[in-house]
């Protein structure tokens, strides 16, 4: 028999404000890195960018209405650093501050719990100009500094915060593969550039506690748990290199502070190890500078089989064309490479579909780092058609998200805390590398330029059946 959801669950849905603010330049807001990084010809899908996305900066509250409707429990979304701060440290934009004031109190007028994440991606463009972002020490005190100013102007009306999202994905997809700024391949600033978030990381939420705001605080992780091919031993190996260098390099650091022993020893051979000085370890292993939850952000699993060192499989570039099946293969000669699983299926963007994984990923967390997990992403990108009488009937989207449900139920029944769960996304928005076709909303967004309906919202069928959902506590 299954558990039920605890009564205080925080059923919602998710987003990023560089993915629906537009209003790029409106009242004061300083440049991003995206917004820089979407003028380079040839840097994103077909040329799109968030300059106008879903126009939330000026729809929030149309927004905050239909997901007053919807009956969320909980909203996350997130500042934009160069909106409050528009060269990331010093002066502060006002005007930008209130935007957020005015979304938090709507929120709350509409009895829904802000989740606010302070960093998602869009680092001010002053910073990497003045000191090269990520890759510099200065970022751990500008970081803390920016943080520190948003707990202070919202902390009395916020009560769950999320530091960095998914910084396993903006840095290896800043500084590895180059699909985000700043578009570096190199491993060593790789490693380099994750150690200061590391950091930054760390000293913001350090500050969070000594200071004793109310609430609690905790990264974003983007977790894809492993499973090998097969029984064969070394495909077992091949996984467990996996789990270590895509999962416990970040979450042992969050949640213990300490690199994982044989990342690090791989790290070195390879003259690519983070310099880690006695201060930083310092701040790392300090229990006040540890998460409150860990926030995990969910999508699929990956299956892998040994790689070779020589001719092994590299990193390759996620299918970005929505055309199921024309992703590669991709790994890390010597350790593993990913391989299809025979019991899955696949969207459009070759991503798996895998709702087990989901109850994995939740058990591990519990297990291996003993914290409560806040889901913080999970949805499906598809491509959605709207019907003439407005209407968008996305089955597809409604089968994945019960399956997922159904699974965090089975890990609540295991044993697992997890407080709460905010799909990706609420309404349609920009997906950084894949523009506006793959839509994961629960409201349909017109983005169609030659319609005088631009930017209109449209409930989906997901929409009312999630509506259900979080009126009945989990019912599917
Ligand atoms: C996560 C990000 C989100 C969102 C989501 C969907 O990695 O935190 O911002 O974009 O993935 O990804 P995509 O837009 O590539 O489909």
């Amino acid at each position: 028999k299954l558990a039920p959801f605890p009564t205080n669950f925080l059923w919602g849905s998710a987003s990023a404000a560089y993915q629906i603010e537009g209003a790029y330049q409106a009242e004061g807001k300083g440049l991003s890195v995206w917004d820089q990084f979407v003028r380079i010809p040839g840097k994103t899908f077909k040329e799109t960018n968030g300059d106008v996305a879903v126009d939330h900066f000026h729809r929030y509250r149309e927004d905050v209405a239909l997901m007053a409707k919807a009956g969320l429990k909980a909203y996350r979304f997130s500042i934009s650093w160069p909106r409050v701060l528009p060269t990331g440290r010093g002066t502060v934009n006002e005007a930008g501050i209130k935007f957020y004031s005015q979304l938090i109190d709507e929120l709350l007028a509409n009895h829904i719990e802000p989740i606010v994440t302070i960093y998602h991606w869009d680092l001010p463009q002053a910073l990497q100009d003045e000191y090269g972002g990520w890759e510099s020490r200065q970022i751990v005190d500008d970081f803390t500094a920016y943080a520190q100013l948003l707990f202070e102007r919202f902390g009395d009306r916020v009560s769950h915060w999320v530091t960095l999202n998914e910084q396993n994905v903006f840095i290896t997809h800043g500084y590895l593969t180059a699909e985000h700024p700043p578009a570096v391949m190199d491993a060593k600033r790789t490693y380099q550039a994750n150690h200061m978030a590391n950091l930054a990381n760390a000293s913001a939420i350090k500050l969070f506690h000594e200071k004793g705001y109310q609430g609690g605080i905790g990264p974003s992780f983007a977790y894809s748990p492993t499973y090998a091919l097969d029984a064969n031993p070394v495909n077992q190996v091949a996984a467990d290199n996996a789990e270590q260098l895509s999962a416990d390099l970040w979450l042992d650091v969050y949640a213990w502070g300490r690199y994982p022993a044989l990342v690090m020893t791989y790290l070195k051979n390879q003259g690519i190890a983070p310099e880690v000085t006695e201060a930083d370890q310092a701040l790392l292993s300090d229990p006040l500078a540890h998460p409150d939850f860990m926030g995990m952000n969910y999508y699929q699993t990956n299956t892998v089989t040994a790689n070779s060192l020589e001719d092994g499989v590299g990193l390759t570039k996620q299918n970005t064309s929505g055309k199921k099946g024309t992703s590669q293969a991709s790994g890390v000669p010597g350790a593993y490479k990913t391989a299809e699983n025979p019991y899955m299926q696949q969207t459009d963007w070759d991503w798996n579909i895998d709702p087990e994984g989901l109850r994995i990923a939740l058990r591990r967390i519990e297990s291996r780092y003993h914290l409560p997990v806040l889901i913080t992403e999970n949805g499906l990108g598809a491509y959605d058609t709207l019907e003439t009488d407005g209407e968008i009937h996305d089955t597809y989207r409604i089968a994945f998200l019960k399956a997922h449900v159904q699974a965090i139920q089975e890990a609540i029944t295991d044993g697992v805390r997890v407080i709460g769960y905010t799909t990706w996304s609420f309404t349609d928005l920009l997906s950084w590398t894949n523009g506006y076709q793959k839509r994961y909303g629960f409201v349909y967004v017109d983005r169609d330029e030659t319609d005088e309906k631009e930017l209109n919202r449209y409930p989906k069928d997901s929409f009312y059946w999630y509506q259900k959902v979080i009126q009945s506590n989990g019912e599917i």
